[in-house]
């Protein structure tokens, strides 16, 4: 069975490329989830790329990948600096965890500095900008164990 990949994306990333393109680019989320599909397919894994405006449905998605994915890479948007019931999610799964965001939030207002998101998770890819999600599709197939 190839790798599967969870790529979660919180709230308003649905609105990505409609506005605010001088942070976030002129990409929408459809371009990016097949960009990633793309990359997914050239390494042999599959990409399930979701966005949710509703903390619990993030929760349950992480739940999900517990049987269901080897790897989750994360854009939690707003709730990374807000949701300890993100963080818990994530602490109890086990497969290999990345937070992305487009942004360098460190650069921005001080209440986007605190990630309850980082201390959850085994890397972090930030202020790439939207080309950080194919990256991370390419960075995963190196570093996820061969499969068998
Ligand atoms: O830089 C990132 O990826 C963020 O996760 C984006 C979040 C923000 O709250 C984080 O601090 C950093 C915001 C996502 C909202 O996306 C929009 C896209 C286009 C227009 C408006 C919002």
């Amino acid at each position: 069975m190839p790798h599967n990949i969870f790529i979660l994306n919180g709230p308003s990333l649905n609105l990505l490329g409609v506005r605010e393109p001088e942070i976030y680019g002129s990409d929408t989320l459809a371009d990016l989830a097949a960009r990633c599909k793309e990359a997914g397919v050239k390494h042999g894994l599959t990409i399930d790329f979701r966005q949710s405006n509703h903390e619990g449905e993030l929760v349950d998605w992480i739940h999900e990948a517990r049987d269901a994915a080897q790897a989750i890479v994360i854009n939690a948007a707003a709730y990374t600096h807000t949701s300890v019931a993100i963080h818990d999610a994530l602490i109890a799964y086990e497969g290999y965890k990345v937070e992305l965001h487009i942004s360098n939030p460190h650069r921005r207002e001080s209440f986007r500095h605190l990630s309850y998101v980082a201390s959850a998770v085994d890397s972090i890819v930030l202020g790439v900008g939207p080309g950080a999600y194919e990256m991370v599709v390419d960075t995963l197939a190196q570093v996820l164990p061969d499969q068998v």
